[in-house]
């Protein structure tokens, strides 16, 4: 028989891809879906289209912080997986939305796991943990033994989710999962995250509809990778035979600069001429350096990436050409405001 999972935050950049792989895998998916006044679901459309008859996915109105509509998901799918990736996932959003990303972060896993413990089915359950979790000052790669050092009240919640995901493991034998992932991008990825940010603009700029982009910090360097192959790893954990905690990697670094520099030449465009700073953009508390050792993952798991960093920039800056094209032809009809030139984060 197919196996059925159910994946929180179904609507963002992994949801999208994750559905994708295990549509392709035979699963049948649901996916928790916010109410919000305007359609968020760009990222799955197109599945929802290709699936909507066969009932291979499925969506559910839900919020992790209703934890009845939590629990009544959980009982009436009874899913062989679960993949938590519901939260408010930016980083600097959470130092002005403390309570609110707290709340998701971690009520919001620990409904999920109460509602699993409490379900008379072995079920298998992946928790997003994060190398935000790290604190970024060592300069050396880190493993799933670093210390934890949380920056942001988004890395102290999901420190929370990991130890609770941890302590149901070990207190009730549930099969629970931490996939520690550092930063991966794509086409996808919000496009207030740093990367989305620059190759959304870099595409305006190539034709000539946006002048300058506004960033922060340029010296935080990051293990950059796709999520693509990150979402393969997710399903690669919980197919293990036991539970565990593992870490998805490049085991490489490169400064916001850097990714910069690949963007533009792409283009033959020196980045120089279009990028100002601001210091609104910076963090009350900055992770500095992020270097991940996914060499667990390669032994146990069988997973290494497979997209490099220039290759991950590429992609993403011809995506958003494309993009900006069509804003292009809906700025030349007078269909489009070019808010751009304000973006917020
Ligand atoms: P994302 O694009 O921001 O997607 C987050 C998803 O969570 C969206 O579907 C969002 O719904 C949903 N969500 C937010 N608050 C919710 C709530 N209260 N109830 C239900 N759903 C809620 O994030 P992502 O990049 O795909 O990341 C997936 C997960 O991995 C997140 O938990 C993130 O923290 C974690 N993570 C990400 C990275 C990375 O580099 N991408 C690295 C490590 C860990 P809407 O669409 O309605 O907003
Ligand atoms: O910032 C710097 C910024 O917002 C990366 C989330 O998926 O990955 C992500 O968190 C770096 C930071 O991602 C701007 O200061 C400079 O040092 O793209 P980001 P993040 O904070 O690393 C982790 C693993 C997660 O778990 C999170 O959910 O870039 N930076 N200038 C900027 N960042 C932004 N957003 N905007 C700027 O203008």
């Amino acid at each position: 028989m197919n196996k059925t999972a159910l994946i929180t935050g179904v609507t963002g950049q992994d949801g999208s891809y994750l559905s994708n792989l295990l549509i392709g895998k035979g699963y049948e998916v649901h996916g928790t879906v916010r109410r919000s006044s305007s359609i968020n679901t760009y990222r799955i459309d197109d599945l929802i289209s290709k699936h909507q008859d066969s009932g291979n996915f499925q969506l559910h109105y839900s919020d992790l912080m209703d934890s009845s509509s939590i629990n009544t998901l959980v009982q009436t799918i009874q899913p062989d997986e679960i993949y938590n990736l519901a939260a408010q996932s930016h980083v600097m959003v959470s130092f002005q939305n403390p309570i609110y990303t707290t709340q998701t972060g971690t009520l919001g896993s620990l409904s999920l796991l109460e509602s699993i413990r409490y379900l008379d089915k072995d079920v298998k359950f992946y928790q997003a943990s994060s190398s935000e979790m790290f604190g970024g000052k060592l300069r050396e790669p880190l493993n799933e033994s670093s210390p934890f050092d949380p920056r942001s009240p988004y890395a102290a919640s999901k420190v929370f989710a990991h130890n609770m995901t941890k302590m149901y493991r070990d207190s009730y034998e549930m099969f629970c999962t931490n996939g520690i992932l550092f930063n991966h991008e794509s086409p996808l990825r919000g496009q207030t995250f740093v990367t989305r940010k620059i190759t959304r603009a870099l595409g305006r700029i190539v034709l000539g509809i946006q002048e300058k982009l506004t960033l922060g910090n340029l010296d935080a360097s990051r293990d950059w990778g796709f999520a693509g192959d990150y979402v393969e790893g997710m399903w690669k954990m919980l197919q293990h035979n036991d539970p565990d905690d593992w870490i998805l990697a490049t085991g490489e670094t490169h400064t916001v600069k850097e990714f910069l520099e690949i963007a533009f030449d792409h283009f033959n465009l020196d980045w120089e001429k279009y990028i100002l700073t601001s210091e609104k953009y910076y963090r009350p508390n900055e992770v500095e350096y992020l270097l991940g050792d996914y060499s667990k993952a390669k032994k146990d798991l069988n997973w290494e990436p497979q997209t490099s960093f220039s290759e991950l920039v590429k992609m993403m800056a011809n995506s958003d050409l494309e993009l900006a094209k069509r804003d292009k032809v809906l700025l030349d009809e007078k269909l489009l405001t070019p808010t751009w030139e304000h973006p917020k984060y």
